[in-house]
């Protein structure tokens, strides 16, 4: 995953130009959670999110220019063998946004 890193715009001197942010892990056979921080989320539908280029779900709004908690089920039938794409698309590349602290969990 990608980590502590800070991803989006305006985010902790971020700068992502055309509001689209991507990370990866790998497969497994069981369902996972991912788990982010995200940052001005202003919307329900400001950032969508997908698996594999399908539909995952949105970030969670957070208050303005604040930070909050994103999370996600990830079950393992639509996970794949190998490498995993998650992307991050704000619906306005203009918007100010951001994501950190992006982990993935096993679900017990
Ligand atoms: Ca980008
Ligand atoms: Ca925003
Ligand atoms: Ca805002």
């Amino acid at each position: 995953m990608a980590g502590s890193s800070h991803s989006g715009s305006n985010f902790n001197g971020t700068n992502d130009a055309d509001g689209r942010v991507t990370a990866s892990f790998l497969g497994t056979n069981q369902d996972l959670r991912l788990r982010l921080t995200d940052f001005d989320i202003d919307t329900t539908t400001e950032v969508r999110v997908l698996l594999n280029g399908a539909h995952l779900g949105y970030l969670t709004p957070t208050a303005n220019n604040g930070t909050g908690t994103s999370q996600f089920v990830i079950p393992a039938e639509q996970q794949l063998e190998g490498s995993n794409f998650l992307s991050f698309v704000n619906i306005n590349a203009a918007n100010f946004w951001g994501i950190t602290n992006l982990r993935i969990e096993t679900i017990v």
